[in-house]
């Protein structure tokens, strides 16, 4: 996993091409990651928001990056967590695969991604980290782009559990 690292902070402050956004299907900015992401862009992100329509759970919609750092933000949609059998699963698998497509098709050589749906959409952190860190370094092995792939880590919960996935892949 030589081209996954994990950032221990805000993913507002990352300069990379692109952060993602772990948003709901309106697109029209909440709390968490979303909120934090909404507040350091600027208000022309969520002008740039109401033009995309929403967005489904597990697809992405790109915009600018306004005041951040990042150049671009990458929106998905992850699943609520409704107990594993409405598909949460693919729909999360979903989320990760259409940003690197997005960053791929840019040639962005960095993304950073949250740790979708952890947060009040409520996904067990465990598996939903085994997920994030299979499919980016599955991806990654297949793509030129991205070269790198950061996960923004907020919390110690999510801290420990990538930090064992990690070094169990070593
Ligand atoms: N930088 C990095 N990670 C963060 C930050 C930050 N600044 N702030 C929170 N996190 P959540 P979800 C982590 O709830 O579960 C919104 O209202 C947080 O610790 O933001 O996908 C949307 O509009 C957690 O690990 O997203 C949707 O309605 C992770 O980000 C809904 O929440 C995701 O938590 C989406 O829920």
């Amino acid at each position: 996993m030589e081209k996954i690292e994990l950032y221990n902070g805000d993913i507002t402050k990352l300069k990379v091409d692109a952060i993602v956004n772990a948003a709901n299907t309106s697109l029209l900015g909440g709390g968490g990651v979303d909120g934090a992401i909404h507040r350091a862009a600027g208000p022309e992100l969520l002008i740039e928001c109401r033009r995309l329509n929403g967005c489904l759970s597990g697809q992405a919609k790109m915009t600018n990056g306004y005041l951040l750092p990042a150049s671009h933000v990458i929106h998905t949609v992850g699943p609520i967590w409704r107990g594993g059998h409405q598909h949460e699963p693919e729909l999360l698998t979903s989320c990760y695969l259409e940003c690197l497509k997005i960053a791929d098709k840019n040639q962005f050589k960095s993304i950073a991604f949250p740790n979708i749906s952890t947060g009040v959409y409520g996904y067990p952190k465990k598996e939903a980290a085994q997920i994030a860190l299979t499919t980016a370094n599955s991806f990654l092995t297949k793509h030129t782009y991205p070269h790198i792939v950061l996960f923004a880590i907020f919390d110690e919960e999510n801290l420990n559990i990538y930090q064992k996935l990690m070094s169990l892949n070593d």
